[in-house]
């Protein structure tokens, strides 16, 4: 077995190295949610910047809850492999950027410190949906989300993401330390603005005297982040020591695709990351609306009937006839609810998401995308479906992905296996007694409190349409319903 990863010494010549000197760059970053993705994406995208341009950029990553991450980078002094996976072949990247990882739970006085110093200049987050504590319905904090309830009861002591950062920029306040951007790089709808609104009230109620600071004086920038990073698969470290010479704990794998466009509002400064090929634009919403609707949107409805139709990963699905035709089908129904973007084709935006899907290099599980339902259906079905309805637009693809969420919440494939939901409202999910009829699970789950909008949830055609597709997916089965939802539309000019 080959020596663990410490240093970019005695890498194999293929491996890509950091094209600059560590140690030349302190840290202006501290990233919380130190999960693959970020490892995939602004970690990369600082490294390009780092190279070009130097800085004191470099990063340090936190993990809220879990204590892997960090125990997996730093005894590599951060150091860890980005394995590029697409049909032009692979290749292995060690990124340089991450200048410490911490948990919170273990390292938490570190963790503070990072966040009150005032070389910190940015607190960028991938929390996952989910990690927020957002009322949809209102827009502010969800006081029933744990960590956001023991913030609240405790706000000297935060645990949680609002709380941190409301604490910290209180500290930075009072030291006189110019506040951090706060920069969202999670799947959620004008991630910017959401999570000034979810900081201001979480003030509201822990922290009164910061409520006009926060909304006045902190840049809340929004951004658009893509890069299909599946969770660590069986053979991603072993492949890893094969590419680069070294053992690396910390490897992960990721399709060669990468995107990013920020909106430009960094007042304490930010990285290079142009030269990553990051796009810098005043507006994010249409490039967002156009990532959640049609990736992240088809990903969710190929997910959970793809799941239900026994494949195990994304690219099992578009190998599916049936399936893929209601993935291009779902893909164009997106686009028609989106405003158009003059620098870009939907229908090119389109053929390049379904080669994505396709990778065959990429091992990446439905069940993964499936997880959390309840925090991705709104984003990425219901907003485009209300569009849809206003505009007379086809609802039937929305329905069907709707149709298959609803199949998919009671935890059981058509051959009587199940499986766990994994989505945080999972109590709420599994209140059915098994035996409802499908009007009966689309009032119920259409009426979870803050989840579909009103005007979908009241609207009759939307309503049907739904029934018709559960009722067909419970009575034929899953795979009955995609053949005849696929040849119905074949046959419809
Ligand atoms: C996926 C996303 O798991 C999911 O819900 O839809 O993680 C998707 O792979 C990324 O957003 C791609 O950028």
């Amino acid at each position: 077995m080959s020596e663990r990863l410490t240093s970019v010494d005695g890498l194999h010549d293929t491996a890509l190295r950091p094209a600059y000197d560590r140690d030349a760059h302190g840290s202006g970053i501290v990233h919380i949610g130190l999960g693959a993705f970020h490892k995939a994406h602004q970690a990369v995208y600082t490294d390009d910047a780092l190279a070009a341009s130097g800085g004191d950029w470099r990063i340090t990553g936190v993990s809220l809850r879990s204590t892997t991450p960090a125990e997996e980078l730093a005894p590599q002094d951060g150091l860890y492999t980005v394995i590029e996976r697409s049909a032009e072949g692979t290749n292995a990247r060690v990124i340089g950027a991450m200048a410490a990882a911490y948990g919170l739970t273990t390292d938490r006085q570190a963790v503070l410190e990072a966040l009150v110093a005032p070389a910190t200049r940015i607190v960028s987050i991938t929390v996952t949906e989910k990690g927020y504590g957002i009322d949809r319905a209102t827009g502010g904090i969800d006081r029933a989300h744990p960590a956001i309830a023991a913030d609240l009861a405790d706000p000297d002591n935060p645990q949680g993401l609002a709380g941190l950062l409301v604490w910290a920029l209180g500290q930075r306040r009072a030291a006189g330390v110019q506040p951090f951007t706060v920069l969202s790089c999670d799947n959620l709808p004008e991630n910017g603005p959401l999570m000034r609104r979810l900081l201001v009230d979480f003030a509201r109620h822990a922290a009164p005297d910061m409520v006009d600071f926060i909304a006045g004086e902190v840049a809340f920038p929004a951004s658009m982040v893509d890069r299909i990073t599946p969770a660590r698969g069986a053979g991603t470290l072993s492949l890893a020591e094969d590419l680069i010479g070294h053992r690396d704990e910390a490897a992960i794998e990721c399709e060669a695709f990468r995107q990013w466009v920020v909106e430009d509002h960094f007042p304490t400064g930010r990285p290079n990351w142009e030269a990553g090929g990051a796009i810098f634009v005043d507006d994010v919403k249409p490039y967002e609306d156009m990532k959640l609707r049609m990736l992240n949107g088809s990903h969710s409805m190929l997910a959970y009937s793809g799941f239900l139709a026994g494949h195990e990963y994304v690219r099992d699905v578009m190998a599916d006839p049936a399936l893929s035709t209601l993935v291009r089908r779902h893909l164009v129904a997106a686009a028609a609810t989106i405003d158009p973007l003059p620098a870009v084709d939907f229908a090119e935006y389109a053929r390049e998401l379904e080669d994505r899907f396709r990778n065959p290099h990429l091992g990446h599980q439905t069940y993964q995308i499936a997880m959390d339902g309840t925090e991705k259906m709104p984003q990425r079905i219901f907003a485009p479906a209300v569009n849809a309805l206003e505009r007379e637009l086809p609802l039937e693809p929305f329905a069907f992905a709707t149709a298959a969420w609803m199949r998919y919440t009671l935890g059981r494939t058509d051959a009587g296996e199940t499986f766990a939901l994994r989505d945080p409202r999972e109590a709420e999910l599994t209140a059915s007694n098994g035996a409802e009829p499908a009007r009966d699970i689309v009032t119920r789950l259409l009426g979870l409190p803050g989840f579909c909008p009103a005007p979908l949830r009241d609207s009759a055609p939307w309503r049907q349409a739904v029934t018709d597709l559960l009722d067909l997916m419970l009575a034929d089965g899953v795979q009955a319903a995609i053949l005849k939802t696929a040849s119905r539309h074949e046959t419809t000019p």
